[in-house]
C-alpha cells in the first residue's frame, strides 16, 4: 500500500494557486492508484507498462502547457511542474514518458511546426493516441549534439534520410520521432518521421540497470523518403532541438524532487517503526542528521524550482537558470536516495521499497538531457563568458 505523505516543511502549499494544488492533487492520486501498485514489477520485468498511457492523458500529463484548440489543458508551467513531480515520485520512467511527449515532441511541433502539422499531430499526442520521440543523440555525439552525422538530401519530391540515433526514449513503441538532422549546407532540420515508413526501423536496448520501466531504443534511417511537408518549417539550427531541451529540463528538475520526497517520506516511516537496541533508530543522532539534511535540501530544491517556474510562466526563466536548477535537483535527489537506502538497511535493498529503483532510475537522469558536468558548464559560461566547452 501507498503511505505516501508529500513533506512541505516551510508550507510551500500557500504560494500554489487552487488550481496547482487541483492538478497536483490529481496527479497524486492517480499515481497512488495506478502507478504504485505495478511499478516495482514493470521494473523487473525491464517493461514499460504500456496500459498506463490513457490515464497520464487523462491526468493531463500530455502536453499540460499546450492550447486548448491543439488538444492541451493550455496550464501553466508551475502545474506542468507539479504533474511531472508527482509522476516521478511514482517512477522516473513514466516522468519520462511525460516530459518526452510533452516538452520533445508536442512543444517542437507547438513552436516550430506548420498549422497543417499541428492540427494534425498534437490532438492524437495529447490524448495518447501517438505516442512520440525525440532522436538528437547519436552513438558518436551525445554531450556534442552539434556534430551529428544523420543527414538529409533533398531528392525534389521528398527528403531522403540516412543516419542513427542512439539511446531513444520510448523509440521501440512510438508513432512518430522528431528527428534532427542535417541538410546538405549543414544546417540542422527537424523532420516528423512516422513508423512505417520504408527503412525506418527502432531496435530496442536490452540490458539497462537504470529507468527499466522505460522502453528505451535506437532510430535506424536506411534511404528513408520523408515528404517534405513533415520538415518543421519554423526553426532550424541546433537551438531548435536546445529550445525544447529547456523545457524538458525544467520538468526534471521538478521531477527529481518527487523521487526525493518518496524516499524521505519512506525513510522517515520506517526510521520511527524500525527498533534497534530496544528503542526506534528515528531517535539516535546519526539517522536523525540523515533524515535533518534531506528534508533541508528537499526544501531548498522546492524553492528554486517553484521560483524558476515563476520566471518560466513570465517567459524570464534563461537556459543557465534551468541548467542550475536540473543539476542542483537531480543531485540532491541522488543524494537523498543514497542516505535513505542506509536508513533501511538491508531492506533499503529489495523492491518492497522504492528507494533502490529510484537511485537507479536517477542514474540515468543524471546523464540525460544534459549530463551533470554539462550543466556547471553552462553554469561556468554564464557567470564567466568563457566557453570550456571545447
Ligand atoms: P552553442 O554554440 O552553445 O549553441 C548553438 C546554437 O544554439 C543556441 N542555443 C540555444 N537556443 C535555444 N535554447 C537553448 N537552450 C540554447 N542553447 C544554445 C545558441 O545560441 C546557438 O545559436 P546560433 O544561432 O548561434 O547557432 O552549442 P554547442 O555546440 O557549443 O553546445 C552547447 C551545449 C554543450 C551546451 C549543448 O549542445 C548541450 O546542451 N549538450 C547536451 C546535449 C543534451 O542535453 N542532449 C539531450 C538529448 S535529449 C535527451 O536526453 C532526452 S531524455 C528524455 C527522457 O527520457 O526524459
Ligand atoms: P558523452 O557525451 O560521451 O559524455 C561522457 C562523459 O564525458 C560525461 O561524463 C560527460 O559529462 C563528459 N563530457 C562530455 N563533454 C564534456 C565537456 N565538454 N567537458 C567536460 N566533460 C565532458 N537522447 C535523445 O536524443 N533522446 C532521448 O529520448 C534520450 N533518452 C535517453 C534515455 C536514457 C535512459 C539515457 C541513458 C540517455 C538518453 N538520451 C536521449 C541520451 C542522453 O541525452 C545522452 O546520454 C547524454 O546527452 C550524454 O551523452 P553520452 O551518453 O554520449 O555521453
Amino acid at each position: 500500500m501507498d503511505l505516501f505523505q508529500a513533506p512541505d516543511y516551510f508550507k510551500l502549499d500557500e504560494l500554489l494557486s487552487e488550481e496547482h494544488k487541483l492538478v497536483r492533487n490529481a496527479t497524486r492520486e492517480w499515481v497512488k492508484k495506478e502507478v504504485s501498485p505495478i511499478i516495482e514489477d514493470a521494473c523487473q520485468k525491464a517493461e514499460f507498462p504500456k496500459h498506463l498511457i490513457k490515464g497520464l492523458a487523462e491526468v493531463g500529463a500530455f502536453g499540460p502547457y499546450i492550447p486548448l484548440n491543439y488538444g492541451g489543458a493550455e496550464l501553466d508551467q508551475i502545474s506542468y511542474g507539479l504533474i511531472m513531480q508527482e509522476l516521478e515520485r511514482g517512477d522516473s520512467g513514466i516522468r519520462s514518458t511525460a516530459s518526452v511527449q510533452s516538452s520533445l515532441v508536442m512543444y517542437p511541433i507547438w513552436k516550430y511546426g506548420s498549422e497543417q502539422q499541428k492540427k494534425k499531430y498534437l490532438p492524437k499526442l495529447a490524448t495518447g493516441e501517438f505516442i512520440g520521440c525525440f532522436g538528437l543523440t547519436e552513438p558518436d555525439f551525445g554531450s556534442n549534439p552539434g556534430g551529428m552525422v544523420t543527414n538529409i538530401k533533398d531528392e525534389g519530391d521528398f527528403f531522403l534520410l540516412n543516419g542513427a540515433k542512439m539511446w531513444i526514449s520510448n523509440s521501440p513503441f512510438a508513432d512518430i520521432a522528431i528527428v534532427w538532422a542535417k541538410n546538405e549546407e549543414g544546417r540542422i532540420k527537424g523532420l516528423i518521421v512516422e513508423r512505417g515508413m520504408e527503412g525506418f526501423s527502432t531496435p530496442e536496448t536490452h540490458g539497462k540497470w537504470s529507468l527499466r520501466a522505460s522502453s528505451t531504443g535506437e532510430l535506424v534511417f536506411d534511404n528513408v523518403k520523408v515528404p517534405k511537408e513533415n520538415i518543421l518549417p519554423n526553426k532550424d539550427g541546433l537551438g531548435a532541438p536546445l529550445g525544447c531541451l529547456d523545457s524538458a529540463r525544467y520538468g526534471i528538475a521538478w521531477g527529481a524532487i518527487g523521487a526525493a520526497m518518496d524516499c524521505y517520506d519512506t525513510a522517515l516511516r520506517y526510521s520511527k517503526e524500525r527498533i534497534q537496541f530496544g528503542k526506534p533508530i528515528a531517535s539516535l543522532q546519526l539517522q536523525q542528521k540523515k533524515l535533518a539534511e534531506m528534508i533541508t535540501e528537499i526544501t531548498k530544491a522546492q524553492f528554486i524550482t517553484w521560483r524558476l517556474g515563476v520566471l518560466k510562466n513570465e517567459d524570464r526563466a534563461t537556459t543557465a537558470q534551468i541548467s542550475m536548477c536540473k543539476r542542483n535537483n537531480v543531485e540532491m535527489a541522488l543524494k537523498i536516495t543514497r542516505e535513505a537506502r542506509q536508513i533501511l538497511g538491508g531492506m533499503g535493498i529489495t523492491g518492497e521499497y522504492p528507494i533502490m529503483r529510484h537511485m537507479m532510475n536517477l542514474e540515468s537522469v543524471i546523464t540525460y538531457e544534459g549530463t551533470h558536468d554539462i550543466h556547471l558548464l553552462i553554469t561556468g559560461l554564464d557567470i564567466t563568458g568563457q566557453n570550456a566547452f571545447k
